[in-house]
């Protein structure tokens, strides 16, 4: 599977409005730097770069209290809706650089509509530290990126960012891996809506190999289409410092890795958001580098074809 040639496509959303702080909107051009399309390009797929979106602030929309920066996240959900799906519709598998994790709100939702127009159903892969099940109703901090789950499975109270009959992604088909930070409103709302969370816990307990067949069988055997959405603080700061919501107790780079080995595997990844760089924070590049490194494994590159190092 992971020998197949893809078509692959980068979409750079330098978004940071929906985090709170600055430093996002350097994400694209981190991974950019980093080498992410050589990476893939030497692994034999066809790589091209849209470059960075930059969409005018939704003035169609009013101000929120519950949602802050309500006009710029939603111009990027609208942009991202409609390139992704563009990109998946043509046979492309669109790779997101993020820019904070609000983008993640039009990425599913271009993927959701793409899914339906198969007649396929979407799985999401949410690997975080965080549930982003935040509403403008339940949210503490107003800030977006903790609200793109909520978004996309469909609650209520957002308002009208995309057409209301848009297709939503059932939130039991949304994984969660990795999490260890989560609200007392999200913590009850990821419950009643049938979120499959996986905490640190879990990945202690029974390991993320275990947890990986399930989740890719589940995916198989509804012959799903799955989109990846990997945010920065997913990993343990130790391997990833280059965030600004960093949490102690995240996954180490070697379960990142197998993650990406058994999926590339699967050969289901049909779509995947890199979130929540911020170059500014990071460690010489360090961060930036890792998710490049993932993002190969994803794709194909194996530990056995690596050129060997001299130290
Ligand atoms: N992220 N739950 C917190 C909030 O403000 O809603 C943190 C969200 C973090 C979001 O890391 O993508
Ligand atoms: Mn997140
Ligand atoms: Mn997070
Ligand atoms: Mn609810």
């Amino acid at each position: 599977m992971s020998d197949i040639k893809k078509k692959i496509t980068l979409i750079g959303a330098p978004i940071e409005e929906g985090s709170g702080r600055r430093g996002c909107a350097m994400g694209p051009a981190a991974l950019r730097i980093a080498g992410l399309d050589t990476t893939l390009a030497e692994l034999g797929h066809t790589v091209t770069d849209e470059g960075d979106l930059k969409p005018l602030p939704a003035r169609d929309l009013p101000n929120h209290k519950g949602a802050n920066n309500l006009q710029i996240v939603a111009a990027y959900t609208r942009a991202l809706d409609a390139a992704v799906l563009d990109v998946a519709r043509s046979g492309g598998i669109p790779i997101i650089l993020g820019g904070d994790h609000a983008l993640a709100m039009g990425s599913v939702s271009g993927m959701a509509r793409h899914a339906a127009d198969l007649g396929r159903p979407l799985f999401v892969l949410w690997l975080d530290a965080h549930a982003d099940f935040n509403s403008p109703a339940t949210t503490p901090s107003g800030n977006m990126h903790g609200m793109p789950v909520a978004f996309f499975c469909g609650e209520a109270e957002f308002t009208p960012i995309l057409d209301k009959d848009r297709p939503f992604v059932d939130p039991k088909n949304v994984f969660q891996v990795g999490i260890r930070s989560v609200d007392e409103r999200e913590r009850e709302e990821i419950a009643e809506h049938g979120v499959r969370v996986f905490d640190m816990r879990a990945i202690d307990e029974t390991g993320m190999a275990h947890i990986m067949h399930e989740i890719i069988a589940t995916v198989k055997a509804a012959n799903g289409l799955l989109h990846v959405s990997l945010d920065v603080d997913f990993l343990d700061p130790e391997f990833a410092p280059g965030v600004g919501t960093t949490v102690p107790g995240g996954a180490t780079f070697r379960e990142a890795h197998l993650i990406m080995e058994m999926l590339c595997d699967a050969g289901l990844v049909a779509s995947l958001d890199l979130v929540e760089l911020n170059p500014f924070l990071d460690d010489r590049g360090k961060s930036a580098r890792i998710l490049v490194e993932l993002t190969a494994s994803l794709f194909g590159r194996r530990i056995l074809d690596r050129p060997t190092r001299s130290a």
